[in-house]
C-alpha cells in the first residue's frame, strides 16, 4: 500500500512539472531550417520529421511561388499575407513524399491537428553572379565597395556579371585569372606581360589586334579556335599572327542567380499545445526553386 502510494504521489508530481500556466504543454519544436514548398493556386510551404513524426505548413491561399521570387529592381521582395499555420503529430514511422499538395491524400495516421491564423512575413533577396572563378567582391575593380559601377569592357554587364570581363570573346574562366584557384588574383594569366591580366586585356598578345578581331580560320565570334600555328596556339595569344578578322557580336553571357527566401510567422494565435506567437519557419530550399530562375542570358549589345 505504501508502494502505491509513492508511485501516485510521484505520477502527480511528474504532471505537475510537465505542466506549466496551468493545463498547457508547451512543445518545443525541433525541425530542420528548411523547408518546402508546393501548390499551384494556393501556396503550402512545409517542413516535416520523424522520431516522432510531426509537419510543420503554412497555408497561403490565391499566391504562388512565382509571386515570392518576382523580386524588384533592388532584387529583392517583401511582404506580409494572412495565413493559416498547421501542426500536425502522425503515428507513422516515417512519412510519404507527396504528404502536401497531393490530389488524393496520402494515408498517414493523423494524431493531432492544431491550426492557427498568422500572418507570414516574405522575404527574398536575388543574388546574381557569373560564375568565372573570381569572388565577386574581387570583381570591384575600382575597389570603391560598389559593384555596380565596374564595367571593363563598357558592355553594360558590371564585372561581377560578366563572364567576358574584357568583351574579347575569350571567356574570363578561360584566360586563366586564378590558375591555382587560392583566390590571390596576383598570379592572373598576363601573356603580352603588360601587367594587365589577360582577363581584362582586350589585345592578350599585344600584337596591336584586339583579340576578338583574331577571327583568323572560323569566324563565330570565338578567337578561342582560330589557330594558324598549332605548336603555339590560338592566334590571339600569337604575336607573330596579328591579321584583323573583325568580330560581329559579343558571345552569349550567363548569369547566375540564386535566391534565398525567408519566412517569419507573427500573429500566431492558438495553436493548441504550440505556445509560440512568432515562429521563424525557416529558408526555402534550393531544389524547390524552379530551374528556370536560376539563370538568364543575355547577349550584350556589339559595340
Ligand atoms: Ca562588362
Ligand atoms: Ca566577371
Ligand atoms: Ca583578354
Ligand atoms: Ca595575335
Amino acid at each position: 500500500m505504501r508502494k502505491l502510494f509513492f508511485i501516485l504521489l510521484s505520477l502527480s508530481l511528474l504532471s505537475n512539472y510537465s505542466c506549466d500556466d496551468g493545463d498547457i504543454i508547451t512543445v518545443e519544436l525541433e525541425f530542420e531550417d528548411t523547408f518546402e514548398a508546393c501548390g499551384e493556386s494556393d501556396l503550402v510551404l512545409y517542413k516535416t520529421k520523424e522520431d516522432p513524426s510531426e509537419s510543420l505548413s503554412v497555408l497561403i491561399t490565391n499566391y504562388s511561388l512565382e509571386d515570392i521570387l518576382e523580386v524588384g529592381a533592388d532584387n529583392t521582395f517583401n511582404e506580409e499575407k494572412s495565413a493559416t499555420f498547421y501542426y500536425r503529430t502522425y503515428n507513422d514511422a516515417s512519412l510519404p513524399n507527396d504528404l502536401f499538395c497531393s490530389e488524393i491524400p496520402p494515408n498517414v495516421n493523423i494524431v493531432s491537428d492544431d491550426n492557427s491564423a498568422c500572418t507570414a512575413e516574405i522575404n527574398t533577396i536575388l543574388v546574381e553572379d557569373d560564375n568565372d572563378g573570381i569572388l565577386a567582391q574581387l570583381e570591384d575593380i575600382n575597389g570603391n565597395g560598389d559593384l555596380e559601377d565596374d564595367d571593363t569592357d563598357g558592355d553594360g554587364l558590371p564585372n561581377y556579371i560578366d563572364a567576358d570581363d574584357d568583351g574579347d570573346n575569350i571567356l574570363t574562366a578561360s584566360e586563366n585569372p586564378d590558375p591555382n584557384g587560392d583566390g590571390d588574383l596576383s598570379d592572373a594569366q598576363d601573356t603580352d606581360g603588360d601587367n594587365i591580366p589577360d582577363y581584362l586585356d582586350n589585345d592578350d598578345d599585344g600584337d596591336g589586334v584586339l583579340t576578338r578581331d583574331e577571327e583568323n580560320d572560323s569566324q563565330n565570334n570565338n578567337p578561342g579556335n582560330d589557330i594558324t600555328d598549332s605548336d603555339v596556339g590560338a592566334d590571339y595569344l600569337n604575336p607573330e599572327v596579328n591579321t584583323t578578322v573583325p568580330a560581329t557580336a559579343y558571345r552569349e553571357h550567363t548569369i547566375i542567380r540564386s535566391y534565398v527566401v525567408t519566412i517569419t510567422l507573427f500573429n500566431i494565435d492558438d495553436l493548441g499545445s504550440i505556445s509560440y506567437d512568432e515562429y521563424d519557419f525557416g529558408i526555402l530550399k534550393d531544389s524547390e526553386i524552379p530551374s528556370t530562375y536560376k539563370s538568364r542570358k543575355i547577349t550584350p549589345d556589339f559595340n
